[in-house]
């Protein structure tokens, strides 16, 4: 049937009902949905005109001033690419070959042992997310054991949705503790060893959002030897390696040591935050491998999906990720400025702490300096969250979670002053 008969077919079957005026357009059916968990907040604060308004919501960096911080590497990386003139042709489905190599040697390390024996294929995506769509598709086509995928509770407000909507079913296992405010290892340790095995579990590499709260090294080695013997596949979702410990390795100390203990993995990388490169949708999406023939046919596989979905990825955020990465005075001072972000957030976690204190809290605040990374999980109740919001016009999430890079040392007296106000 043409579209065409078919609308008017409908339109003529319609106008016959109760609501004939509204029913007539082809879209009256499609409700209105909620706000973005996330995104949402930051639409809520640009509408606000208080000036002492602050917004806690996304994880975006922002530098002492309160403004978006733009490296100095990838400004150097930028006038260099300008001025060799390279042309703007389409790139191959998987990307840019020298990004995607680096990519892949900065999450598994340069001595690793998948990376010299190119037994690994990686593809380079629309960031973070865009990476982790391409490896649930990936899955969802070619998993052969079970299609649930095992998130930490709580996960990022994303996952739930994309591996949803790639048709697998997302699961949870325990993760955080309320009570400490902190990692529960019993909980994960148990949870983990009833989920069926062969099942897709997804861990966050290093800095896990929105908690701030990562297993220690000897829980990790725990996770990997029950993740082995229960025969699990991780997905790991890097997309802070440098900003929980402001040490690009130390980071990856984890991921790395899954795939010491021969654990097949899958890895999604974002540089939206190491790199401060967020609007330019620079990633990875990394399946390590037998062998180099079973990368190879995996890679053939990985283009087929990717072809249709979006043809080839953009070009100008993998040239800057590719150049810092490779030239080695680039990389030396991306290094220093990952190291400059992530001391800066915490140095904001100690003097929320002491501002606190001095507003007159007795709560235990400690929970705001041992997590680590870009967020802090305050524990705020959602009633408290709402009056941040309305008396103090501090936005974050409903789930309490704070983005700690958006505090100033000029700003943090007042937030401190506005949770001191809704939780004393
Ligand atoms: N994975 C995790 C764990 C994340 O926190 C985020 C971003 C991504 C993947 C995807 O990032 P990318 O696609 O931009 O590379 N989380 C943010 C932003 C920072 C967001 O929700 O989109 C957050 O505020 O939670």
């Amino acid at each position: 049937m043409s579209l065409l008969f078919r609308h008017r077919l409908l339109a003529t079957v319609t106008r016959c009902g109760p609501c004939a005026a509204r029913a007539s357009s082809m879209w009256s059916h499609v409700e209105m949905g909620p706000p973005d968990p996330i995104l949402g907040v930051t639409e809520a604060f640009v509408r606000d005109t208080n000036s002492k308004k602050m917004n806690l919501g996304v994880g975006a960096y922002r530098d002492d001033s309160g403004k978006p911080y733009i490296l100095s590497c990838v400004r150097k990386a930028e006038s260099q690419i300008s001025a060799k003139k390279l042309d703007k042709e389409y790139l191959p489905i998987a990307g840019l070959a020298e990004f995607t190599r680096a990519s892949a040697a900065l999450a598994l390390g340069e001595d690793s042992e998948v990376v010299k024996s190119s037994r690994f294929v990686t593809v380079q995506g629309l960031s973070g997310t865009g990476s982790l769509r391409i490896g649930a598709s990936f899955l969802q086509r070619f998993f052969q054991h079970s299609r649930a995928v095992y998130l930490p509770k709580p996960s990022w407000g994303n996952h739930t949705a994309l591996f949803r909507d790639s048709g697998l079913e997302p699961k949870a296992y325990r993760y955080y503790d309320p009570k400490t405010c902190g990692f529960d290892a019993a909980g994960a340790l148990d949870d983990i060893s009833k989920i069926p095995e062969q099942s897709i579990i997804l861990l966050h590499a290093c800095a896990h959002n929105p908690t701030g709260v990562d297993p220690r090294p000897e829980q990790w080695k725990e996770l990997a030897a029950l993740v082995k013997k229960r025969k699990l596949f991780p997905f790991f979702d890097m997309a802070y390696q440098g900003f929980a410990s402001g040490d690009i390795n130390r980071d990856a100390w984890a991921l790395r040591h899954f795939i010491e203990q021969g654990i097949s993995v899958v890895i999604a990388q974002s540089f939206a935050k190491n790199m401060g490169l967020y609007g330019e949708r620079v990633g990875a999406f990394t399946v390590v491998c037998s062998d180099p023939d079973e990368a190879k046919r995996v890679e053939s596989q990985l283009k087929i999906l990717i072809r249709p979905m979006y043809s080839n990825p953009p070009l100008s955020g993998a040239r800057i990720a590719a150049m810092i990465l490779n030239t080695p005075e680039l990389r030396a001072e991306w290094l220093e400025e990952v190291k400059g972000m992530a001391n800066r957030i915490i140095s904001m976690r100690e003097q929320l702490v002491s501002n606190l204190k001095k507003e007159g809290s007795i709560h235990n605040w400690q929970h705001i300096t041992d997590q680590i990374g870009m967020f802090c999980f305050t524990g705020l109740k959602p009633e408290q969250v709402d009056r941040l919001t309305k008396e103090f016009s501090v936005y974050l999430t409903k789930d309490g979670r704070i983005s700690v890079a958006g505090i100033t040392s000029a700003n943090v007296g007042y937030l401190a002053h506005a949770i001191y106000q809704v939780t004393k």
